[in-house]
């Protein structure tokens, strides 16, 4: 790669990329931040700063960046076979070895693999295959998808009709027909004082009252996160997923579990839904299987489902790059480094609670209305005042931009979403590293707390 300056780089940029999520107007070229290198949890730009990757990249970098191992496996399979495609009854080792290794870890009634390339086409393929499934069983009117507000579920059409987001629908059309939204198990934000037990009975409850309201007759299933990740690491009253699980055991419709993010470890199991005893017929994922060395996704699907798709002829759905030799060869390697170095083991026994604790600790502070965290996800919710938890900032989201900034700008890289800051980590960062973050964090929180009086918005 030709090495040129930073600003060189940051005007290019600015000519000819355009970003995810992003306002370009209000993208200056001297805030586009040039990332150079990575090594465990730590990233440096190209101003030789030293940053703290408190986002595992964007949630997925479970075993820490720039691991030799996942470079020489991924040269040796480019070697042998950099491309063939998995359709026209044709395979390659390493989609089978793959595949075999996911059904594996998978909850045991999941012994297959349908692949892509990102969670969001992951998402349009759950679509797919659930209402294909009712077709098949003669049940065409089962076509209704449940998903809940503020969920996260992809930038696909599909996928972010899936999604709960309000100003992505507001874009394009979006929700297309056939999808409705439920409230979500957001105890801070939405919980209006109840009790969290209560609240999280409740909120599942909805789900009940959503299919009623359709017809079950009308349903194909319900479509959730085990914790919503992008729209704040929502972690769910202890209540809420045994009450779902009672619901979707009552009624006759599928369930996707959308482990994109709460998979592969984050929250402690191999996946979200075995962390929370939930019981899916199809499992969505994606960053972590590869922690994001390559794109590679998929659908793990459940032996019931399989056997009608299966039955029902040829399924007119799949990818180029479905099972890609060499994105199949870097989450090969990724999951023998994660089993080898017992990281989901540690994420529940050792650095997760390390962590949590350190974390909650953080609620004393202030600005810290709530200190939330599971396996290795976690938020601060940030408040105005701290003796009347249901106040807010008067312009939602610009003091969370403010926080994330300072805490960029003091090397740690964390990401707002509204008033919050959100963490999930490398699942490899050390106790060290741990006590650095918090260093961090609390550093950040006093010099955000002294901008926000300089700016008047504490008083
Ligand atoms: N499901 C979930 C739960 C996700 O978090 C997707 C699906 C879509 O995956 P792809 O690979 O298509 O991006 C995601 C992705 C953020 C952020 O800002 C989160 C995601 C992606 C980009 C940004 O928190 N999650």
């Amino acid at each position: 790669m030709k090495h040129h300056s930073t600003r060189d780089l940051q005007s290019l940029d600015e000519a000819h990329h355009l970003h995810p999520f992003t306002d370009h107007a209000s993208l200056l070229p001297d805030q586009r931040r040039v990332i150079t290198r990575g090594e465990g949890v730590w990233l440096w730009d190209s101003d030789g700063n030293r940053l703290l990757d408190g986002m595992a990249g964007l949630w997925c970098a479970q075993i820490g960046h720039g691991r030799r191992e996942i470079a020489d496996t991924v040269h040796a399979q480019m070697t042998e076979l950099s491309y063939y495609n998995t359709f026209f009854k044709t395979t390659h080792e390493p989609v089978v070895h793959l595949s075999a290794m996911l059904a594996e870890l998978m909850p045991s009634n999941i012994n297959k693999v349908f692949f892509g390339t990102s969670g969001s086409d992951s998402n349009d393929t759950a679509l797919r295959v659930v209402r294909t499934y009712w077709d098949l069983k003669g049940r065409p009117e089962k076509k209704t998808i449940i998903s809940r507000q503020n969920a996260y579920h992809g930038s696909t059409v599909a996928a972010a009709s899936l999604g709960g987001m309000e100003k992505m629908h507001a874009q394009s059309g979006m929700p297309i027909p056939g999808i409705t939204h439920i409230a979500q198990p957001y105890w801070f934000g939405e919980a209006d004082g109840m009790d969290p037990s209560e609240f999280g009975i409740q909120t599942a409850r909805e789900l009940e009252r959503e299919i009623d309201r359709l017809g079950e007759d009308k349903v194909a299933a319900f479509i959730a996160e085990p914790i919503q990740g992008a729209g704040g690491v929502i972690i769910p009253p202890e209540t809420y997923w045994p009450e779902i699980r009672r619901i979707l055991s009552e009624r006759e419709i599928l369930f996707i579990s959308d482990e994109v993010i709460c998979g592969f470890g984050r929250t402690g199991s191999w996946f979200g839904c075995q962390t929370y005893g939930t019981e899916p017929d199809l499992i969505t994922m994606a960053k972590g299987m590869s922690s994001g060395y390559l794109p590679i996704a998929g659908v793990g699907i459940s032996d019931d489902v399989c056997e009608v798709l299966n039955a029902g002829g040829e399924f007119f759905h799949g990818y180029t790059y479905s099972g890609h030799p060499a994105c199949c060869a870097a989450a090969i390697a990724n999951l023998q480094i994660m089993r080898r170095e017992k990281l989901v083991e540690r994420v529940a026994t050792d650095i997760g609670p390390y962590l949590k604790e350190r974390w909650l600790a953080l609620q004393s502070h202030p600005l810290i209305g709530e200190a939330r965290m599971k396996g290795l996800l976690g938020a601060l919710e940030l408040v105005p005042d701290k003796t009347d938890l249901t106040k807010r900032f008067d312009e939602p989201g610009k003091v969370g931009e403010i926080l994330r900034d300072i805490s960029f700008k003091n090397g740690l890289v964390m990401r707002a979403v509204r008033d919050s800051l959100i963490l999930a980590p490398p699942l490899t960062i050390t106790h060290g590293e741990v006590d650095q973050l918090i260093d961090l964090v609390t550093a950040t929180l006093e010099e955000g707390e002294a901008v926000l009086r300089k700016e008047k918005i504490l008083a």
